[in-house]
């Protein structure tokens, strides 16, 4: 058989973000050599594809990979592995009790997973203690819905957002972080002339590259703003009275709390820094557009004010009765995968399970009946941040973390990692070997990932989707359930986790979301009951459905409230009374700037995964910090240069970016960096660790920060084909490459690198290489590279000071790599630091999926007089996949258009 014989073609369910995109997956499994389409039946996405999910084939790579399981270095058995694990459990159980151990779990886990991860802390071990990186991204949305609906729901869906005549977006950088939700908006409003998009974000995104009008909000004071629309809405005679009468409550009370602060435009733009037009632009458009729809992610949910600006933004969609319906409503955008499949099954330590609920009366022992459990958690358990508090001060001995990495991205990470270097036993399981949370585990346990694993997944808009195996485990890898079903059963529980396959579990967990769910026992939105008794077969074959799922609805359910009928006890949606405040942790003289963290393009979280495909790694290839002018100039920063960033609660280093797209006063960096990659570079560390007081989300949008310049003696860079033994230089990044890495280096010591400290530490990695180089002290300069025969193995560039323009072109050299082997011209030309002729500099990466670069894009640009963002994906295909570099080709033309001065 060839290996072309050996292709075949299977559905599943993009790894990534709660678009939850349908994708075909050609699939080689003797080479596992993967490659990825868009689903064109798919309701998601409708065959689009972004950056991401387009280069899920290059992640899969075995050589990254956790492949057997471990106790400390040790490989062992499975068994060995998972008796560890419960013993170790068992004897801090009975010593200190059920609430010394927890789980922290994760939206990456598939439902099945995430279902028996929930079961055995709350209902067997008994503990509520069950947390999940979902507290860090969803839960301010959760509570909000719960307090205005009575339950966790998203009303709308995806299709919303074209049938929509306003677009707002707030807090979401949906071009980058929602790409193919955002290119069907682009669709919609280019069919649809009467469509406009609002943006709300302090930082002029992307997103912003479809806006009709941008609100540079003063980070923080979304309240105040939708307060104020409230108002607007009250005084222009807007309220839908009807629907306000007969299905809501609390409406005169809102509007009073709405006036409290001052109801005047005044006084609006003046708490959220923006312009009174620009307010009254806003403002009348969603007073006049019946069809709005409000999608929001975490510029909202990430605040210590957060469920308010939940409850702020459905207030408005209560008063005016748009929710529910085709083209209106306020839309949650969930993050991860399954981040909505964990709100269903109970991820939270503050829930049950299939949205049966600690404080509503009857559902604690329901849930207990249908478990057969007596040991069911009386109460909730601890949420994330103060979950590792107790983790620090001792009270919780032993944790077991499953598919999220908290040393990177929970708040004030240096005590994270901390506590976890103090904690008597952690467990965690994970695909990958090396993460900055794996290197402080005590038993590692290699799971299953994306491409192995098979289960359910849902999305933003409750469309549950199957994610199927498509190549043989990596090694001894296994799913998640598997791994905590053979604990439990360590544990004592035998009959509760005698599961064999994962549609075993998901037939409990539908069977458990249609127990007593009648209007006689107690009603829940969350019903997939008609798929309790679902055949291995139809499991196998499920279509993407949007739940509810049961008698009334068996394909599902598109819109939820239309009817004005909600889950309160009343029946009645709530309007929430709402006081603006201000972020709980101000600015001060030492910490002025307020930092916002967040995504980029083309990486993924602590970029495990996304790191691995070297396409993805060149659009933003280091840790940075964007900085608008004013401050750059004030704290005497210079573009392209290293700046040190600190708050009370650590420090980090990265590279300048000066760009007016911040507001003064703001400083942006970009979440994913570990160490790992970077020495100084994981975000986390500065981040306050403030919560929502409601929902316990972290506020990873403002702390509260200083900034220098990095006073760098030296700076250069290292390619090579092989990872390097570690260094002491201050910063150093390594950045993946097509057949090579590259590190960035810089240093404050004076003592400039010589030709001799430079052979001691390549020669760790290349004890046999030739070198050549040109070391000259008198400039500053050093250049060396080493050469196995005449294949170029490793090159080094050192320059003095702190910028970056006097080092050879990286492109060029890079380019070198791909040859066999160098003429005696090339390797002169590389000491030299000039291109030989001919060779191709392409500039910096601009389009991710066909990897073209801008200067590749200037030349089509000015080679065939193109004016078009169009015309220049014609010629070289930038921006023709998912079009999220579209923004920057049209940068690029208007700069060419309109030549800057010089
Ligand atoms: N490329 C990529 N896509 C992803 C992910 C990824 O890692 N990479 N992760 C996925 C996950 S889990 C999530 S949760 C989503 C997150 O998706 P998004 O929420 O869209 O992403 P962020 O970049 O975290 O933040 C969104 C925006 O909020 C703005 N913001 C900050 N403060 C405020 C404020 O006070 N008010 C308002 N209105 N806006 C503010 C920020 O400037 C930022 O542009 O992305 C998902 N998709
Ligand atoms: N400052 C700041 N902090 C933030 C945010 C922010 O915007 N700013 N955003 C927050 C948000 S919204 C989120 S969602 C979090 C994300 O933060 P994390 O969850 O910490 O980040 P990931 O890199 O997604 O971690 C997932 C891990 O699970 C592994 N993995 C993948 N699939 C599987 C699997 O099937 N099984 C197992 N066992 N492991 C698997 C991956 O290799 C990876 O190590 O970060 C939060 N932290
Ligand atoms: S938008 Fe991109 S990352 Fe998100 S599900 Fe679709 S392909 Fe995956
Ligand atoms: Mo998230």
């Amino acid at each position: 058989m060839t290996d072309l014989q050996a292709t075949n073609t299977i559905k599943t369910t993009c790894a990534y973000c709660g678009v939850g995109c349908g994708i075909e997956a050609k699939v080689n499994p003797l080479t596992r050599d993967v490659s990825v389409t868009g689903d064109k039946a798919h309701p998601a996405n409708f065959g689009r594809v972004c950056s991401k999910g387009s280069s899920l084939g290059e992640t899969i790579d075995l050589s990254s990979r956790l492949l057997h399981p471990f106790i400390g270095d040790e490989q062992v058995h499975w068994d060995q592995a998972l008796d560890e694990v419960a013993t170790r459990f068992s004897q801090i159980i009975a010593e200190h009790g059920p609430d010394a151990v927890a789980f922290y779990g994760s939206g990456q886990l598939l439902t099945e997973d995430y279902y028996v991860a929930n079961k055995l802390m709350k209902g067997f071990i008994g503990s509520g203690n069950i947390d999940t990186n979902s507290r860090l991204c969803m839960s301010s949305a959760v509570s909000g819905h719960k307090r205005a609906f009575g339950t966790d729901t998203v009303p709308n869906c995806f299709e919303d957002l074209e049938l929509a005549d306003l677009v707002v977006i707030t807090g979401s950088n949906m071009a980058w972080c929602h790409p193919v939700s955002y290119q069907r908006i682009r669709a919609a409003k280019s069919n649809n002339p009467n469509m406009k998009v609002v943006v709300i974000d302090p930082r002029r995104t992307d997103t912003c590259d479809i806006a009709d009008l941008h609100l540079p909000i003063a980070a923080g004071s979304d309240v105040a703003l939708f307060n104020g629309l409230l108002n607007y809405l009250v005084e222009g005679q807007y309220i839908d009275h009807e629907f306000v009468e007969s299905h809501t409550e609390g409406f005169a009370e809102a509007v009073a709390a709405s006036q409290a602060d001052g109801a005047a435009l005044a006084a609006i733009a003046s708490e959220t820094r923006l312009s009174e037009r620009d307010l009254a632009t806003f403002y009348s458009w969603f007073a006049e557009t019946d069809k709005t729809v409000t999608a929001y992610s975490q510029g909202v949910n990430q605040s210590s004010s957060g469920v308010d600006k939940v409850n702020a933004i459905i207030n408005c969609h209560l008063a005016t009765g748009r929710i529910g319906k085709p083209g209106s409503g306020p839309l949650s955008m969930t993050g991860q995968p399954n981040a909505m499949g964990g709100r269903e099954v109970g991820g939270l330590a503050t829930t049950l399970a299939a949205h049966l609920e600690f404080n509503i009366d009857g559902d604690r022992d329901r849930v207990g009946r249908f478990w057969n459990t007596t040991t069911l958690a009386q109460g909730p358990g601890l949420p994330a941040v103060d979950l590792f508090d107790a983790i620090a001060d001792g009270k919780v001995k032993a944790v077991w973390i499953m598919a999220t990495n908290p040393v990177v991205s929970l708040p004030n990470a240096d005590k994270v990692k901390k506590a976890l270097q103090q904690c008597p036993f952690v467990v965690v399981s994970d695909c990958v070997a090396q993460t900055d949370t794996m290197a402080l585990a005590h038993v590692k346990l290699p799971a299953q990932g994306w491409s192995e694993k098979d289960g359910m997944v849902t999305n933003t808009e409750r469309r549950i989707s199957h994610q199927r195996a498509l190549l043989p485990a990596a090694g001894e890898a296994k799913p998640d359930w598997w791994i905590l079903s053979r604990v439990g059963q360590r544990l004592g529980f035998e009959e509760a986790f005698n599961y064999q396959h994962q549609v075993e579990v998901f037939r409990e967990h539908a069977a458990l979301s249609g127990f007593e769910n009648t209007q006689a026992q107690r009603l829940r939105d969350f019903d997939i009951s008609a798929l309790a008794d679902i055949s291995l077969a139809d499991y196998n074959n499920f279509e993407p459905t949007q739940w509810p799922i049961n008698a009334a609805y068996p394909n599902g359910k598109t819109r939820f409230f239309c009817d004005g009928q909600f889950y309160t006890p009343s029946r009645k949606g709530q309007f929430l009374a709402l006081r603006a405040k201000p972020p709980e942790n101000p600015t001060c003289a030492d910490y002025p700037l307020v930092l916002n963290t967040g995504r980029l393009r083309d990486q993924w979280h602590t970029m495990t995964r996304t790191a691995l495909a070297p396409r993805l790694n060149q659009h933003k290839p280091e840790p940075f910090v964007e900085v608008h002018p004013i401050d750059a100039k004030q704290y005497g920063l210079t573009d392209g240069s290293l700046a040190e960033l600190s708050s009370k609660w650590g420090k980090m280093y990265a590279r300048v970016n000066i760009t007016d797209k911040q507001q003064p006063g703001d400083i942006f960096v970009p979440m994913h960096w570990t160490e790992q990659l970077a020495s100084a570079g994981r975000m986390g560390s500065l981040v306050n660790p403030v919560v929502d007081p409601i929902s316990a989300q972290p506020e990873s949008k403002h702390t509260p920060v200083a900034i220098t310049a990095y006073q760098a003696q030296w700076h250069g860079f290292v390619l090579s084909r092989q990872t390097l033994t570690n260094s002491t230089i201050d910063y150093q990044v390594k950045v993946p490459c097509q057949g090579y890495l590259r590190y960035e280096l810089a240093d404050v010591s004076a003592d400039r690198p010589n030709i001799n400290w430079a052979k001691q530490w390549l020669s760790e990695t290349y004890p046999n290489l030739n070198w050549q180089y040109v070391d000259d002290p008198q400039h500053g300069v050093l250049r060396v590279a080493g050469y196995q025969a005449n294949v170029l193995m490793c090159v080094m560039c050192i320059a003095p000071g702190p910028q970056t323009s006097v080092l050879p072109e990286r492109n060029f050299l890079s380019s070198l790599f791909a040859k066999p082997s160098l003429s005696e011209v090339e390797r002169l030309a590389l000491l030299s630091g000039l291109p030989t002729a001919g060779a191709e500099d392409t500039g910096a990466q601009v389009c991710a999926c066909f990897n073209v670069g801008e200067k590749t894009i200037r030349k089509a640009i000015t080679d065939n007089a193109l004016t078009t963002y169009q015309e220049v994906g014609k010629c070289c295909k930038a921006g023709t996949n998912c079009g999220s570099c579209v923004p920057e080709i049209k940068t690029i033309l208007a700069s060419i258009a309109e030549p800057q001065p010089a």
